[in-house]
């Protein structure tokens, strides 16, 4: 039987790495796009690479979602069954320092894949977008966000995944395209990039704990986040391509805790005794140690954004019925699975700092 082709933007990224091993896994050519960089960005896929010459499943490609041509002739070139359109300057924080090229990227990267499409007449192709529960920023009738509930992003990234989501479902509805959409609340992984808060607080606990680290920096400490582990998540991009029709899917675990029961909860299964005091920016976190005290978190009004968004739960009740979603990681497990990760590497690291000494 002929071997289904993807083609994945965003391939270098937590859920590029994980979605491209699970293709590989269900017998898919994989084909990636990987941006040019001074410094090698494929550490999440480098063990999925067999050099070409040999016999190989996973194909790597230069290209950029800012460049219309290559990404046409990429596509032409490929003819993929499916597109997961995963790229994209997809940090919230950041698109308020850079907010063009994340509209650039994040938003007209999308048409740019839509139009390629539209123009080369690619009636079978099946289409991904990776839509956010970053568009949604404000609680109106009800305490979750389902698929009617209302948009309202809050940041240049979410104004840019609105333009992307919505361009999606046009050519879906004007060419007859298969193009849907995930929305995702954050998930999280050991392959998180450092700079989101999960990641920032678990490797830097881990360090801590080898003796590595001092103190951690922290923003807002009560926004509240739905989070699963990507794992999980990224099976349901691939089911919402395997559908009958094209749609758009709420996936989310339905809990959410505050970026402060993040931290707390990591520390107790580090075994770090924890007391928390002081307010706004003087909130601190210390470990407490036969009766002494020593401060180990503090605030940095710099991670603050100018505009937050402070409630994020959803509701997957019709992944969970249509594409059978069961998440396997709740909050605790999540947190574990990344602890266990950041400490190896802690322990590695620990070890090479005392051999040089
Ligand atoms: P990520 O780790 O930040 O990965 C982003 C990927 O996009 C990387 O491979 C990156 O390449 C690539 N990229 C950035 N700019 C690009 C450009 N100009 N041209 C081509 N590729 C570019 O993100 P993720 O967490 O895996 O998320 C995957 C997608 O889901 C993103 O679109 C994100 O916005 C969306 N999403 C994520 C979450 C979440 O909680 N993780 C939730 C909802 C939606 P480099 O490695 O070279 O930087
Ligand atoms: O980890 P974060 O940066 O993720 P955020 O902003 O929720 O965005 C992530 O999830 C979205 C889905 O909802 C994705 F679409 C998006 O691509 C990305 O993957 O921040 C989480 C929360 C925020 O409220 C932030 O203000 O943590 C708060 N926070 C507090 N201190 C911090 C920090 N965030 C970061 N990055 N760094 C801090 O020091």
């Amino acid at each position: 039987m002929k071997k289904k082709i993807a083609l994945i933007s965003g391939i270098t990224g937590q859920d590029g790495s994980y979605l491209a091993e699970l293709l590989l896994k269900k017998n898919y050519l994989v084909h990636g796009i990987i941006r040019k960089s001074s410094s090698f960005n494929t550490a999440r896929i480098d063990h999925l690479y067999i050099d070409p010459h040999y016999k190989t499943n996973f194909f790597l490609h230069y290209g950029d979602l800012t460049d219309s041509n290559t990404i046409y002739n990429l596509i032409a070139q490929i003819r993929p069954n499916e597109i997961y359109n995963l790229g994209a300057q997809s940090h919230v924080g950041v698109s308020f320092e850079n907010p063009e090229y994340t509209a650039e990227v994040t938003g007209l990267g999308t048409l740019r894949i839509l139009e390629a499409i539209r123009f080369l007449k690619l009636k079978n192709i099946k289409f991904y977008q990776a839509s956010t529960s970053e568009l949604f920023g404000k609680k109106f009738e009800k305490n979750f966000f389902d698929e009617s509930s209302s948009f309202y992003p809050k940041s240049p990234y979410g104004v840019s995944k609105l333009f992307s989501h919505w361009i999606t479902k046009v050519y879906r509805e004007s060419y007859g395209i298969f193009a849907s959409t995930g929305i995702l609340f954050n998930h999280e992984s050991p392959r998180r990039g450092e700079t989101f808060v999960t990641r920032k607080i678990t490797r830097f606990l881990a360090r801590k704990f080898y003796g590595l680290d001092k103190k951690l920096f922290l923003g807002n400490l009560y926004a509240k986040r739905d989070w699963g582990h990507a794992k999980d998540y990224v099976e349901m991009q691939w089911k919402i391509l395997q559908q009958k029709k094209p749609d758009d899917f709420i996936i989310s675990t339905g809990k959410s805790y505050s970026v402060k029961q993040f931290v707390s909860e990591a520390c107790r299964q580090i075994g770090f005794k924890i007391i928390w005091q002081g307010k706004g920016l003087n909130e601190k976190a210390f470990i407490v140690n036969n009766k002494k005290k020593e401060n180990f978190i503090c605030i940095d009004k710099k991670y603050f954004r100018p505009l937050e968004i402070d409630y994020l739960k959803g509701n997957s009740k019709k992944a969970f019925k249509q594409l059978k979603f069961k998440p396997k990681y709740n909050f605790q497990a999540l947190i574990n699975d990344m602890l266990l990760h950041d400490l190896e590497l802690a322990r590695k690291e620990s070890l090479i700092k005392n051999n040089v000494k």
